[in-house]
């Protein structure tokens, strides 16, 4: 493809995309120990940020297991048919794709000390939904490293915010810890408006999902547990 082409390209994708509230979340050149499907050059990412997602598509979520994937599905599956890419999604583990290791490559972010990675902009209100993955070799913007602000972050209150302690550098994340919490009365502010850790970071304030998305998302992690 010619520049030019790709540019209309990679247009035509995010113009399909952003109807949905999804959005590029950038892309690399596959090396073969990305985990890609054999014969991808290039693979290319689509992901949320903020409450996008959730007002222009919540209303498509159907009442059904596992909603979003679901969802996501019927909505990929024919953008990846309509521009020749095989779609590789986040769920449907165990194994799962290696999406926070491709999201480090496409956007250069990095973890911050909950797990998650952390993006400049949109703090930690931003996900992964899908994976395009293409036989031919585009050329992208390399992914310069966004920053990593949990360096110089004073204090780093997402860590002391849990009621349960449920996150440690040393230790990682106390998955049992955290769900009995929130099954009990005391659970129901990280349950109606999302984990209080993921609150506490000062970042990307503006992207803090709404009260619904944030319920939605924690009902689904605990029925998971
Ligand atoms: C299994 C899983 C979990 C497990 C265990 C996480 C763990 N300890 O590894 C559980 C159920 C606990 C979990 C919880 C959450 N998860 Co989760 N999870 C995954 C999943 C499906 C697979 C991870 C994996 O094993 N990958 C395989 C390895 C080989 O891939 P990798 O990229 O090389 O590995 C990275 C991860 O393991 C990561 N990691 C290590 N420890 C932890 C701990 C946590 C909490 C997380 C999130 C990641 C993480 O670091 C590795 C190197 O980058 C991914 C989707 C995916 N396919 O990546 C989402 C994913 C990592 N989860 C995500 C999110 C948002 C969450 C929640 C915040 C969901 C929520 N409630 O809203 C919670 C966090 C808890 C909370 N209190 O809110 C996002 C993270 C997005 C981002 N900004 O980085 C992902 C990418 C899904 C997505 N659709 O975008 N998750
Ligand atoms: S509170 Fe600070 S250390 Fe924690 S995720 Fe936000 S920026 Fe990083
Ligand atoms: S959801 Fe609540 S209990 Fe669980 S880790 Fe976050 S702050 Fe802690």
């Amino acid at each position: 493809m010619s520049d030019s082409a790709e540019d209309s390209f990679l247009q035509d994708l995010i113009d399909r995309l952003v109807p949905l509230g999804l959005i590029l979340r950038g892309g690399f050149q596959a090396e073969p120990d990305d985990g890609a499907p054999a014969g991808t050059a290039t693979m290319l990412l689509v992901g949320n940020a903020g409450p996008g997602l959730w007002r222009r598509s919540g209303g498509d979520l159907r009442d059904e297991a596992d909603a979003m994937d679901a969802w996501t599905q019927r909505v990929m599956d024919p953008i990846g048919d309509r521009f020749g890419a095989t779609v590789l999604y986040p769920f449907g583990g165990p194994p799962y794709h290696p999406f926070q290791r491709w999201a480090k490559r496409a956007e250069g972010l990095q973890s911050s000390p909950l797990g998650i990675l952390i993006h400049p902009e949109y703090g930690l209100w931003h996900a992964y939904r899908a994976a395009l993955c293409f036989g031919e070799t585009m050329s992208l913007p390399d992914a310069s490293p966004a920053g990593y602000p949990c360096d110089t972050c004073l204090g780093k209150p997402c860590l002391s915010a849990c009621p349960v302690a449920a996150f440690s550098e040393t230790d990682g994340y106390d998955v049992p810890a955290c769900a009995a919490h929130l099954r009990t009365e005391d659970g129901a502010d990280c349950m109606g408006m999302g984990c209080r850790a993921r609150r506490a970071c000062p970042l990307g304030h503006d992207f803090v999902y709404d009260p619904g998305q944030a319920a939605f998302h924690m009902q689904a992690f605990l029925r998971a547990r």
